[in-house]
C-alpha cells in the first residue's frame, strides 16, 4: 500500500482529431484511417475546407493552419505523418507499423515519400470522392503511378501470404497511401491486377466505408475541384 495513493483521473483525456471535408481532405483521411481501421477510439472535429473562416478555425489546433490535427489534452500534434507516429507511440497494441525493424524501415520510407511526394499525381488528381470519371494523366504523373503502383506490386508479392495489405495487416503505410487508393478510382486511373485488388481491400474496410459514405453525403463542394478537368482561371488548386 502507497502512503501517497496516486490520483486516478476520472476524465482522462481523449484523442481528438480535427479534420477537413471527408470528400476532399486526402491529408485528414490518412490518420482518421490509420486509427479508425485499428479500433483506437478517438473524436472527430470537421472543419470545413474553402471557407473564408477556414485557416483562423484550423489555427486553433494547428500553427499551420491546416488540418489534419490531433489535440490530446492540451498537446496539439499537426502533420499528417507525424500524427499517425504518435498515436502508433501511445497505442503499441496497434501495431500500426510492421514489428520487424527492417521491414518497419521500409514501411516508414514508403510512407516519407508519400507524405513528400507523388506531387504531380496529387495536384493533376485532387482526392474527390464523388467524382467517377476518366482524366487523361500528365507525363509526370504517369511516371507517378508506374511508381506507386511498382511498389504496391513488390510489397504485395512479398506480404501476400499475410493479408491483404503492404505488410500484411492495415497499418500506417496504407493508410498513408489510400488517399491516392481512391484518386485512382475516381479518375478511372487503369493499373495492375495487384494494385486493383489493394485498391478494392482498402474500399472493403469498414472504417473506409464510413468515411466514404460520409464524404460522399456531405454538401459541401469546392469548385476548383470539382471543376479540374476545365481550364482553370487562376492557378490550380492546392494539393489533397
Ligand atoms: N503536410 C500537411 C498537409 C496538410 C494540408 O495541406 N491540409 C489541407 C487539407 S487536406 C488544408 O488544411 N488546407 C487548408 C488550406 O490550405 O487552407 C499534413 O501532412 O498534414
Amino acid at each position: 500500500m502507497t502512503a501517497f495513493p496516486v490520483k486516478q483521473n476520472r476524465y482522462p483525456p481523449k484523442l481528438t482529431l480535427v479534420i477537413g471535408n471527408k470528400n476532399y481532405s486526402s491529408w485528414s483521411l490518412r490518420p482518421w484511417l490509420a486509427m479508425a481501421a485499428n479500433n483506437i477510439p478517438f473524436a472527430e472535429v470537421l472543419i470545413q475546407l474553402d471557407q473564408s473562416n477556414t485557416r483562423q478555425l484550423a489555427l486553433q489546433y494547428s500553427p499551420t493552419g491546416k488540418v489534419p490535427a490531433l489535440k490530446f489534452g492540451t498537446l496539439m500534434i499537426w502533420e499528417s505523418l507525424a500524427i499517425i507516429e504518435y498515436v502508433a507511440d501511445r497505442h503499441p497494441e496497434a501495431g500500426l507499423w510492421p514489428a520487424d525493424p527492417d521491414r518497419r524501415g521500409l514501411a516508414r520510407a514508403l510512407a516519407s515519400e508519400m507524405h513528400c511526394g507523388f506531387q504531380a499525381l496529387r495536384s493533376h488528381c485532387p482526392m474527390n470522392l464523388r467524382r467517377k470519371a476518366t482524366r487523361r494523366l500528365s507525363p509526370e504523373a504517369e511516371q507517378d503511378v508506374m511508381r506507386l503502383t511498382n511498389y504496391w506490386r513488390r510489397f504485395r508479392a512479398e506480404a501476400a501470404s499475410e493479408g491483404d495489405f503492404l505488410f500484411g495487416k492495415f497499418g500506417a503505410v496504407d493508410a498513408m497511401f489510400a488517399p491516392v487508393a481512391t484518386r485512382i478510382r475516381s479518375y478511372e486511373i487503369p493499373v495492375d491486377q495487384a494494385s486493383n485488388d489493394y485498391i478494392d481491400a482498402i474500399y472493403a474496410l469498414p472504417a473506409f466505408k464510413k468515411w466514404f459514405d460520409a464524404g460522399t453525403a456531405e454538401p459541401w463542394r469546392i469548385p476548383a475541384v470539382d471543376n479540374i478537368d476545365k481550364p482553370q482561371a487562376t492557378g490550380t488548386p492546392a494539393r489533397r
